[in-house]
């Protein structure tokens, strides 16, 4: 399997965490989302979407991170990224899609730089802008692991999707500065997490296009 990817692409940094979990080798191929790449004719040829990640698979190439994810699920089930049971597995992908759906869109480059320009705001609005949502979100899956989680993985007592999508959004918090302080189970469950092996290998500064 080829992974296109940047180091800092949180979507991206999801899927080799499932791919890390699993043990699925695959080559890392990256695409430099600073000058770009990701609109060049030759990536939109492989990605229509325009965005990281993609994955390719033999002829077939699949793009959105949890799609990518569910079929890894799928086609390597073990180590399992999802419970068995089916309220369980709505509940891991309810915190999943928090952080993919409700969260992370609102922030992505594109976003940011369509506040910049045509729209103008300067990086102190575009900064709140940014912690808004995250505070938003966050405030919301603090009160649930609360509920939910062990105090070491966001959902039960084993990872699971949810901290999938969890610890790149952490790493992406503390980039733009964010204030933590508010989300003590989130940050607690995120050093856990960190400190595995697989997250580990996944982490942007042990990508190969990591400055
Ligand atoms: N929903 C997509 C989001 C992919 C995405 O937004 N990737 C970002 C990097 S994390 C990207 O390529 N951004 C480029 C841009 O915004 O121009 C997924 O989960 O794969």
């Amino acid at each position: 399997m080829k992974l296109y990817t940047y180091f800092r692409s949180s979507a991206a940094y999801r899927v080799r965490i499932a791919l890390q979990f699993k043990g699925i080798a695959y080559e890392a191929v990256p695409v430099d989302l600073r000058p770009g790449a990701h609109r060049r004719p030759e990536y939109l040829a492989l990605n229509p979407q325009g965005l990281v990640p993609a994955l390719e698979d033999g002829a077939a190439v699949l793009s959105q991170s949890l799609a990518i994810i569910e079929y890894l699920e799928e086609t390597h089930p073990e180590p399992p990224l999802l419970p068995g049971a089916p309220l369980e597995r709505a509940r891991v992908r309810s915190l999943a899609l928090a952080i993919a759906c409700d969260l992370h869109p609102l922030n992505n480059l594109r976003v940011l730089n369509y506040l910049r320009a045509p729209l103008g705001h300067d990086e102190h609005a575009v900064n709140a802008w940014y912690r808004h949502w995250v505070a938003q979100v966050f405030h919301g899956l603090e009160n649930e692991a609360r509920r939910s989680s062990d105090g070491r993985h966001l959902f039960g007592g084993r990872v699971t999707l949810a901290d999938v999508c969890l610890v790149p959004q952490l790493f992406n918090a503390r980039r733009f500065e964010c204030e933590l302080a508010p989300y003590p189970t989130l940050t607690a469950i995120g050093a856990h997490l960190e400190s595995l092996p697989a997250f580990a290998r996944a982490a942007p500064a042990a990508q190969p296009d990591a400055p």
